[in-house]
């Protein structure tokens, strides 16, 4: 009797723990504010989306999203401590509220969304798990790579992908599999692995900085769909909806042709749409709990989604990543902002 009581009060605790951690209420806004900084998580080290430059400054794609967010909440894009976490520790911090955004590489998938108390804020790359090989190893399609050995990191959708596919065309592999990145990079630089898989933007980033960029190809296949999409904790749907509208906004202002350079130019536009997004017509901060100007503030501190994609991986970077599925709807891409009205 006593032993189901403990266990029923264990079982109530328990409950309660998981409700308190998952349905929080609606005041991120407010400790954010309070604390006078953004807490955003990214990864350890990746060129191109989150990596320190010369000054020991943070910068990079994902990196830009969490200034684009301090810069509509707090009206500065320095106001922001970023946090390093590797895949494997990325959703427990947004979890505990150690972070209030996750800004990382994160695929969003169906399990992610619905178990582990998360909600994805949209859609800002559209990735997919591809394989890097020596060229000397003279393969030419992921289909010839039975028998081979796959290095690549844990606690992602990379691995399950992996048994996926060569379970499927019946081929083996052995895969070796590291906690961080650079340790599962530099297994497969010292020849450990026959390959090594992630998603392709991660390949042609980790492909740089390998000693001999040149000795090394991506393979053609993409084995996997990738979106890639900040997430917050559930149960907080001001601090949700601020995360997801900034997105919106700077695809929006891609659209509309509101740049960085041209932000208080064009809040003297006479088209409406634009006016929208700048705050000059109509108050569509007021239900975010933030200024007219929110999205004005962020285009300004990174520039539109098309500028902060060239920048970091496109055409002005070292990755000269082309936007293929990330362009606009309007130029055979995916990206499409929701409607600010
Ligand atoms: N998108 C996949 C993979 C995430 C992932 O591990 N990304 C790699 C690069 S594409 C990464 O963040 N590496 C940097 C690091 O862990 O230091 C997922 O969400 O599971």
């Amino acid at each position: 009797m006593k032993v189901l009581f403990r266990s029923i009060v264990a079982g109530l605790a328990a409950t309660v723990a998981v409700g308190f951690a998952y349905a929080q209420s609606p005041e991120k806004l407010g400790t954010v504010k309070q604390r006078g900084v953004l807490n955003c998580g990214i990864g350890p080290g990746l060129p191109g989306f989150y990596q320190t430059d010369a000054n020991g400054e943070w910068v990079g794609f994902d990196v830009d999203i969490c200034r684009a967010i301090a810069a509509a909440v707090l009206n500065d894009p320095k106001k922001v401590t970023f946090k390093p976490v590797s895949a494997k520790d990325r959703f427990t911090v947004v979890q505990t509220g150690e972070v209030d955004v996750l800004s990382r590489t994160a695929t969003w998938t169906m399990s992610r969304d619905t178990s582990l108390g998360l909600a994805f804020a949209g859609v800002v790359i559209y990735d997919g798990q591809g394989f890097m090989v020596r060229k000397k190893l003279n393969v030419a399609s992921t289909k010839e790579l039975n028998g081979a050995t796959i290095c690549t990191t844990t606690g992602t959708t990379t691995e399950l992908n992996l048994a996926d596919y060569f379970n499927t065309l019946k081929l083996k592999y052995e895969l070796v599999l590291f906690e961080k990145t650079d340790e599962a990079i530099s297994a497969y630089s010292s020849g450990r692995c026959d390959a090594y898989t992630t998603d392709r933007n991660g390949l042609a980033a980790e492909r740089l900085r390998l000693p001999d960029p040149e000795e090394h190809i991506i393979l053609p296949e993409m084995i996997s769909k990738e979106p890639l999409s900040p997430a917050v904790r559930q149960g907080d749907f001001q601090w949700f909806n601020i995360v997801k509208w900034t997105i919106a906004a700077l695809i929006n202002a891609e659209e509309l042709g509101v740049t960085r350079a041209n932000v208080d130019e064009m809040s003297k536009s006479t088209n409406p749409e634009v006016r929208r997004l700048l705050g000059v017509e109509g108050d569509f901060g007021k239900p975010l709990g933030l200024p007219a100007d929110w999205a004005a503030r962020a285009i300004k501190a990174v520039g539109n989604y098309g500028e902060i994609f060239e920048r970091n991986l496109g055409k002005d970077s070292k990755l000269k990543i082309s936007r293929s599925l990330n362009n606009l709807w309007t130029k055979g891409g995916l990206m499409y902002g929701l409607p600010i009205r």
